[in-house]
Parts: structure tokens; C-alpha cells; sequence
């Protein structure tokens, strides 16, 4: 009998990678969708058709207990989230809402449903497995280079301590009930999907409008921050297998590589023969009010116990993103000349 996975945040990059990863799997899969006409919804389902869906709120108890209850799922991944981490500081306390108190809503529905009564240490057989989308924000101001699974939190935004609550409380769940618990300490991750408002998607967006003359300048915060950059095709694959293992543990998830914004723009750029210099302008306002510097991930627990590694190199993926929004913005172009009757 095939498995069955319920995914929070279907409808955002990583969702709908892993949907369609895990229907390749030949899983059947749920995704949770919030608010009553969800405009994300339809996106999701051409991208991965045989995906179906239950209603629910990481901000609603009582959502996720039937959620939970109606899928009857072996996976239950944790991908609902307020991603973007400049938004954590003016909304702080919806973000840890979400961010923070969600995994404790949907550890509490599993519990629930699974018959697990606060006094149980053991789990019974048969139960159903629980992956927590972290992040390297929690490492923040890092105490160590590269950051692996014991180095300290020092998360330096809202959204960072957030995601330290999710990842404490997820791990404090393995050792109170015995639940198979794990949390993915992903580093950034991105792809053609990626969200417009995060700096990589940024940038290959704007390189493809300028190339096609629809955009001149492209305005960034700090230039000097340095990421560990991956592709999230490669990633999912990574939260797949960290489910399917004997026990249940947290992993760090990133490539080992470090690359600054300077050099992101540099590659896309080159990649359409532009110089950057000539278009990057530098926007006080961009920069947070606390920063993280440079975060490169140590993934060799990953890379051992579970055989996983990742595919894709930073150039390649810069390159991707670019191509695939050239391809776009000159579709839109083209639908906009015809609706307008100019083409
Ligand atoms: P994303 O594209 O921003 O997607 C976020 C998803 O969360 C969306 O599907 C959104 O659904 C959903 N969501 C927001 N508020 C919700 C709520 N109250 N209840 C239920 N769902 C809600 O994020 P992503 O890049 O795919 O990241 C996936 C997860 O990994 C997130 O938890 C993120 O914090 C974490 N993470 C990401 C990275 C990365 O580099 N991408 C690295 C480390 C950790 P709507 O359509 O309803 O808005
Ligand atoms: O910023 C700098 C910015 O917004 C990366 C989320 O998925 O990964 C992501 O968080 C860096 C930062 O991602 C601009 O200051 C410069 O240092 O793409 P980002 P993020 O904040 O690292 C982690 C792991 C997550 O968990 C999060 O959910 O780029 N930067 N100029 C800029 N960033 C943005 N967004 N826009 C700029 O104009």
C-alpha cells in the first residue's frame, strides 16, 4: 500500500519540490491550504496534478487536529512558514505565531490524533513521522565555521529565534513521547520557484529585465553577506530520507560552499554578458537591522548516515534561476504586446 504524506506550505518552493518528489515516490500527498481562495493552489496543482488537499492553519489548533485526523498520514511535513526574514521584524509576533508556535500546534495534532496522552514516553508502532523545516538562521551570528548540528544558536532576527523555538520543541517531542521527530537545519535554498522578494531570485529576475531593456538599475542591501547556496530539488530529497530512516535526529543540510551577494550578482550578470557595475546600486534601507554575516553548513552527518549530497553548484543554479526568467519575462512580454493589441 502506498504511503501517505501531509505537507504544510505546499504551495511555497519547497512544498511543491517535495510533492512532487514524493508522488514520484509513489506516495499519495495532502497539502494543507490556508485561507478560503488560496491563489497558490492551482500553481501547486499544474506543477504536480495528482496532489490533493485538506484545509488548515498553522495558526489554528483545532485545523490541524482534523487535518490530521482526515489524511491519517505516516509523514506529516512541517513546510508552513513566514519565510521571509526582513518581514520578522515588523510583524514579530505573527511570525513566531507561525513560525514558532505552529510547530507546536501540529506536534500537538499528531499527539492528539495518535492517541499519545502527556504521560506516555513511548510512542506505539505504527506511528506517524514528523519532519521541522529549520533553518541556518539559528545559528545567526555563528559561534563556529562552517556550523553543524551542536554548534550554539545565536539567532539574529525574529524569524531566526522562531525557527529555535520550532527546532526545541520538535526535539523535546522525540524525547517526551518517543515521537520519530526530526528537524532539518536546511541552509538557503533556491530555484526557479523561489519567491521574488529573496536576494537571489532578485537578482536573476532583474538581470533578465534589464537584458530585455524593461529595467535599468537593480537596487540591493548588504553586498558582503555570505550565504551556503543550494538547489532545492537537491534539498527535498535530503527531508525525504530523513524521515525514512531507524531513528529519528536532526541534520544540517547545505553544500559547504560560500559565496557573497557581490558574487551572485557577478554570475548572473556575466551569464548575459552584462557587467554589474553598471546596474547595481546600493539601498541603505535594504540593509537589517541585524545582519547575519556568513553561514556555510558542515553536512557530513547528512552525507554519511543518510547518502545524500547535492547535485547542483552555485554557478549552475545562478544560471538556471536566469534562464528560466529570461524565458519568462519574455512571455509576459509578449502576452502583455497582444492583450494591448501591439503585437
Ligand atoms: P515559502 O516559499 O515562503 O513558502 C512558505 C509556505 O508557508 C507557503 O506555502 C505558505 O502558504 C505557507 N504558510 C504561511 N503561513 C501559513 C500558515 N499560517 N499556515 C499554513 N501555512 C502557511 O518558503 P520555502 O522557501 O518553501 O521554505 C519552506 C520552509 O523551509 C519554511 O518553513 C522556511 O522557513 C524553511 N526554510 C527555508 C529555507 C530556504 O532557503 N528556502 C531554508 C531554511 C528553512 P500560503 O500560500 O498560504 O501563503
Ligand atoms: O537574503 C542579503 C541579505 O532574503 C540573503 C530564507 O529562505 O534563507 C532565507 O533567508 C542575504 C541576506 O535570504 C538584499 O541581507 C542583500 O544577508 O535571500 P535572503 P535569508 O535572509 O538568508 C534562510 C536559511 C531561511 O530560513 C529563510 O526562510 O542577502 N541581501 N540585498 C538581500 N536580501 C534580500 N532579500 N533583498 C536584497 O535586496
Amino acid at each position: 500500500m502506498s504511503k501517505r504524506a501531509l505537507v504544510t506550505g505546499v504551495t511555497g518552493q519547497d512544498g511543491s519540490y517535495l510533492a512532487e518528489h514524493l508522488l514520484g515516490q509513489g506516495y499519495q500527498v495532502w497539502g494543507l491550504i490556508r485561507g478560503q481562495a488560496n491563489p497558490r493552489k492551482s500553481r501547486v496543482s499544474r506543477l504536480a496534478s495528482e496532489l490533493d488537499f485538506v484545509d488548515g492553519d498553522l495558526m489554528d489548533q483545532a485545523s490541524l487536529v482534523a487535518a490530521v485526523d482526515s489524511v491519517q498520514p505516516d509523514e506529516v511535513y512541517n513546510l508552513g512558514a513566514i519565510s521571509f526574514v526582513p518581514l520578522s521584524w515588523p510583524q514579530a509576533e505573527l511570525v513566531t505565531e507561525v513560525n514558532g508556535m505552529g510547530v507546536l500546534r501540529m506536534l500537538e495534532a499528531i499527539r492528539m490524533v495518535s492517541g499519545l496522552s502527556t504521560s506516555r514516553t513511548a510512542a506505539p508502532d505504527g506511528q506517524i513521522r514528523f519532519y521541522q523545516a529549520s533553518s541556518s538562521e539559528m545559528f545567526g551570528k555563528a559561534a563556529e565555521t562552517p556550523q553543524r548540528e551542536t554548534t550554539l544558536f545565536h539567532p539574529r532576527s525574529p524569524y531566526g529565534a522562531a525557527k529555535a523555538y520550532g527546532h526545541y520543541i520538535t526535539r523535546n517531542y522525540r524525547e517526551s513521547f518517543g515521537m520519530y521527530a526530526v528537524s532539518g537545519m536546511l541552509f538557503n535554498h533556491e530555484s526557479p520557484r523561489r519567491g521574488q522578494e529573496f536576494v537571489t531570485r532578485k537578482i536573476s529576475l532583474a538581470v533578465a529585465r534589464i537584458k530585455l531593456g524593461l529595467q535599468q538599475e537593480l537596487a540591493l542591501g548588504n553586498l558582503d553577506a555570505v550565504r551556503d547556496w543550494g538547489y532545492a530539488g537537491d534539498y527535498v530529497r535530503a527531508m525525504h530520507l530523513m524521515l525514512q530512516q531507524e531513528e529519528s535526529d536532526d541534520y544540517v543540510i547545505g553544500t559547504g560552499q560560500m559565496h557573497s551577494v557581490r558574487d551572485a550578482v557577478a554570475i548572473a550578470f556575466d551569464h548575459v554578458g552584462l557587467d554589474w557595475r553598471d546596474h547595481v546600486v546600493v539601498a541603505p534601507e535594504l540593509v537589517r537591522p541585524a545582519e547575519v554575516e556568513v553561514l556555510c553548513a558542515d553536512s557530513a552527518r547528512a552525507q554519511v548516515r543518510l547518502g545524500w549530497k547535492p547535485e547542483v553548484e552555485f554557478p549552475e543554479l545562478m544560471h538556471m534561476m536566469v534562464d528560466a526568467d529570461l524565458e519568462q519575462v519574455a512571455r509576459e512580454t509578449r502576452m502583455g504586446e497582444l492583450l494591448a493589441g501591439t503585437w
